[in-house]
């Protein structure tokens, strides 16, 4: 997959064809997220963000899960002997908030190519990719409400958006395992494929991905969250004011000359 490869702690990272593939990597707690983990993730995403030499990021797991949410031994949340805890909310403000709002503004798509089972906080971060593809084999666990706890890492933003409130519902409350197949079918993913194929095809869609006008794909992502709160009025009011802007810029340009020509364009705007 890659030709490039370092390690940034629990996370590893590949660059490859314009792809960047970041990888979570504590595979004897599934790669639960613990602080160090969400550090080294954010940090993944503020170099992809930063380096014009990426055009769309994947997301996988190693080993056999994608994440299994908190890591629930993490010194920082695991209730102590004494009684006394850490503040989850302040975990959620300092570690998963920063992630899932650099994760969501990332100026090029991102890719998940989830691998096993996605739980907790895990399932969120995946659910929130741009393009969702699984393994036949994985699956997607809203574990919360199972140890107390509230859907977090934007579940409750989320969900009832993919699902549908009802759907939303039955899965945070009951935090059953969703096998992918039915993640597909609620319309929580954009695919499930057999496990073997899993790399190629979220490779294939991301190398796809960064050969097209990622000016235009990262405008498409933000138009597309920011109208969850508009009128229709306001939404065609924001397409105009996107079209305005990207009808100016060198990608569409390059589009409508490759189309007249009978060529394939090369887009450079990122
Ligand atoms: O402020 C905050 O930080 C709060 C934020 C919370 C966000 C959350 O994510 S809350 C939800 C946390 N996650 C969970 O509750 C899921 C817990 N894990 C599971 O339910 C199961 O492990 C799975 C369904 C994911 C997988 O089950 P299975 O049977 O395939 O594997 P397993 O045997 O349960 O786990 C394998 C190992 O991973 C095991 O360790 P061992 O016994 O081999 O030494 C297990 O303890 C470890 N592991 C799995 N999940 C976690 C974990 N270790 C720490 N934290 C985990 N979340």
């Amino acid at each position: 997959m890659s030709n490039v490869s370092t390690a940034v702690s629990s996370v590893l990272i590949a660059h490859s064809e314009a792809v960047r593939t970041i990888t979570l990597n504590r595979p004897d707690t599934l790669n639960s997220f613990n602080g160090e983990m969400l550090t080294a993730l954010l940090e993944a995403f503020e170099q992809a963000a930063a380096d014009a030499s990426v055009r769309a990021v994947v997301v996988t797991g190693a080993g056999r899960a994608f994440c299994a949410g908190q890591d629930l031994a993490d010194p920082l949340v695991a209730p102590r002997s004494d009684g006394s805890h850490g503040d989850l909310g302040r975990m959620i403000e300092h570690f998963y908030t920063p992630l899932v709002l650099r994760m969501r503004s990332m100026p090029v798509p991102v890719v998940m190519a989830v691998n096993g089972v996605a739980a907790g906080a895990g399932a969120n971060f995946a659910l929130g990719g741009d393009i969702v593809v699984a393994a036949e084999s994985a699956s997607f666990i809203q574990a919360f409400a199972k140890i107390g706890l509230v859907p977090d890492t934007g579940g409750t933003w989320l969900l009832p958006r993919l699902a549908g409130r009802a759907r939303a519902l039955g899965l945070a409350l009951l935090g059953d395992k969703l096998p992918a197949r039915e993640a597909l079918e609620m319309g929580l993913i954009w695919k499930c494929v057999a496990d073997a194929d899993l790399e190629r095809e979220a490779t294939s869609i991301a190398q796809r991905l960064a050969t097209m006008p990622v000016r235009a794909l990262a405008t498409i992502r933000r138009a597309f969250d920011e109208a969850q709160h508009l009128s229709l009025g306001d939404a065609l009011v924001r397409e105009a004011s996107h079209q305005h802007a990207l009808g100016g810029s060198k990608d569409f340009l390059e589009g409508v000359d490759a189309f007249r020509n009978k060529r394939a364009p090369r887009f450079t705007e990122r």
